[in-house]
């Protein structure tokens, strides 16, 4: 058990590190001290954009420099504090203004990213809608909470830390809207089943009162007792989607346990006593 617990845990240290580079994500992203020429603030004149990892993780000051040199004038942007920092340059919404991400972990496994804008003099950090752990209709935030997933077809996908019923790394996609990413998907994170999330799956110590979704069709039921499925998708407020074992799908009504501050009810009963086991990442 406890090997299999080291390597579960390993696995998911490794995981945002490989998302991070695998795929069409990987045309976008700037190389550490490799400088690339772009147009940066759609003047019609190339700058040169570089990033560079700066300081140390053992000394815990590592985190991320950008300098854009403009008219033969350098001018740096450093993060605050950031582990394992990587960076992205590309024009999202296709307004002639490059957009520059730049992320990382702040530490624990809490990833920001932050998003700027050149205008040929300044950097201009850009806002987006608040997707932290916890409540996430508070004010707008100066970065983005989670790694970059996904840039794909004008969209933005954060990946972060979110726990609902043990949930682990969540995803949201973001749209720019006069320069401020707001949320452009159904309001929910999703939680991707991989080859992991059965190592991690629920199961309840009584039934669970479910609406079944197949082919569009919702049918009333219950996840009996011992059945282990998975979260897929959650608000992670009123409503979680799931997977059982046997490849059903649906959701069921979740509440804040606001008795205990912190975790869901489920049908009024909290998540410590409905199952064994709530594999919490935090
Ligand atoms: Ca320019
Ligand atoms: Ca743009």
């Amino acid at each position: 058990m406890k090997t299999l617990c080291i390597c579960l845990l390993i696995a998911l240290l490794a995981l945002p590190a490989a998302a991070e580079t695998a795929g069409p994500l990987a045309r976008y992203a700037l190389s550490d001290g490799a400088a690339v020429e772009m147009d940066l603030d759609g003047d019609g004149d190339l700058e040169t954009l570089t990033f560079r990892v700066a300081g140390s993780d053992m000394d815990g000051d590592e985190h991320a420099g950008i300098v854009v040199e403009d008219g033969g004038e350098a001018t740096g942007w450093n993060s605050e504090a950031l582990f394992y920092p990587s960076a992205y340059a590309t024009d999202l919404d296709g307004d002639g203004t490059v957009e520059i991400f730049v992320c990382g972990d702040w530490a624990s496994a809490d990833y920001a990213t932050y998003c700027l804008h050149w205008d040929g003099s300044t950097f201009t950090p850009l806002p987006f809608a608040n997707a932290s752990r916890g409540d996430d209709s508070g004010d707008y935030l100066y970065y983005g909470y989670g790694y970059v997933q996904a840039i794909e077809d004008g969209l933005l996908t954060l990946c972060g830390s979110q726990d609902v019923l043990g949930t682990y790394f969540g995803t949201r996609v973001f749209a720019l809207q006069n320069d401020v990413f707001e949320f452009a998907d159904d309001g929910l994170w999703r939680f991707p089943i991989d080859e992991y999330s059965w190592q991690r799956a629920l199961v309840p110590t009584r039934d669970i009162a479910a609406t079944f979704v197949e082919n569009g069709v919702e049918t009333e039921g219950v996840i009996p007792a011992g059945t282990a499925f998975v979260i897929t998708a959650s608000d992670k407020t009123s409503v979680v989607w799931f997977q059982t074992e046997d490849g059903r799908e649906g959701f069921f009504p979740i509440a804040p346990d606001e008795s205990r501050g912190w975790g869901s009810t489920v049908g009024g009963v909290s998540e410590d006593e409905l199952f064994a086991m709530v594999p919490y990442a935090d």
